[in-house]
């Protein structure tokens, strides 16, 4: 397969992403739509061609470790898996119902998958960095990946992790940065100034850092991660520049961090996805619009 070949599949994949995480939160009718659709093209690109897993077995020994520490995206993991085909993405539709295995928060315990727990902040790098350790220590060739909000970065844990990663020389160990530009309450510069930003922090921590302008394009994203590749006696730390509800129409013009749309809000955005997903579906088949 061409490079140009592989770069479409994970369009696709990433348009399927999209689409899936709106129906899995739209089963609950209100979530955390903003931080799971910036996240999209992270998702495709990891498990589309970056990461070495079995989802027939997901805990094999010689797999490849994702933690999502930004664990309130949690739907946007669930789409991924299960279109990779870890379950039936349709069992993701019960996000956080009674009994379910897709809480809105990621939980090792209930969801095939799922490496670690996640959702208070600050506390995935630092379990990616002690997974990184352990397969460093078993002299297992698995690298493990971690993907951080940048309002997740105003936990001082994360620091104490990025240090941590440094001495012991993790270079199995890639930091993907959402940096979206909005947490919670607002702008990020607005609730906790960041100075010369998140790349410059694990630069002077001496992470090898790279800046990804298009954070939701997949080759940009792809192109990033074969280059972490190269980096040898270091962590590698991926800012990763995207939009905080990218696709969804009720969220992307506003950064909503949560989102309760209406019916009709949801109708629309799924229309709009679903058409999205067949568009580009139809490109690769060479019956698209140019
Ligand atoms: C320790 C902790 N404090 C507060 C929260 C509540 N909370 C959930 S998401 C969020 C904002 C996170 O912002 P960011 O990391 O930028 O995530 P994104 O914008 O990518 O969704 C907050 C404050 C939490 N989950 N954990």
């Amino acid at each position: 397969m061409t490079k140009q070949e592989k770069m479409q599949e994970l369009r696709v994949f990433a348009e399927q992403i999209r689409l899936e995480t709106l129906r899995i939160i739209g089963s609950l009718g209100f979530g955390h739509v903003g931080g799971s659709m910036s996240m999209v093209e992270a998702m495709a690109v990891l498990y589309g061609a970056e990461m070495k897993v079995d989802p027939a077995n997901p805990r094999w020994e010689g797999r490849d470790w994702f933690v999502l520490s930004k664990g309130h995206a949690g739907p946007v993991m669930y789409a991924a898996l299960g279109l990779k085909g870890y379950y039936p993405v349709s069992d993701a539709y019960r996000l956080n119902q009674a009994g379910t295995h897709f809480p809105s928060h990621t939980d090792r315990n209930l969801t095939a998958g799922v490496d670690l727990t996640a959702g208070s902040l600050g506390q995935g790098i630092g379990e990616a960095v002690g997974a990184a350790l352990g397969l460093k220590i078993q002299g297992r060739d698995s690298r493990v990946y971690v993907a951080v909000g940048d309002g997740e970065c105003d936990e001082g844990a994360v620091w104490e992790a990025a240090q941590f990663a440094v001495h012991y020389g993790l270079s199995n160990l890639v930091c993907l940065v959402d940096d979206n530009k909005r947490q919670l309450d607002g702008p990020v510069e607005e609730v906790m100034s960041q100075g010369q930003g998140i790349g410059a922090k694990f630069s002077a921590f001496g992470w090898k850092t790279l800046e990804v302008e298009e954070g939701n394009d997949v080759e940009a994203v792809y192109d990033a991660l074969e280059q972490a590749r190269e980096c040898h006696g270091a962590p590698t730390c991926i800012i990763l520049h995207t939009v905080k509800g990218k696709g969804a129409s009720f969220a992307e013009p506003t950064g909503a961090h949560s989102s309760q749309p209406t019916r009709e809000e949801w109708k629309e955005a799924l229309t709009e996805a679903e058409a999205r997903y067949e568009k580009i579906r139809a490109q690769g088949k060479g019956g698209g619009e140019s």
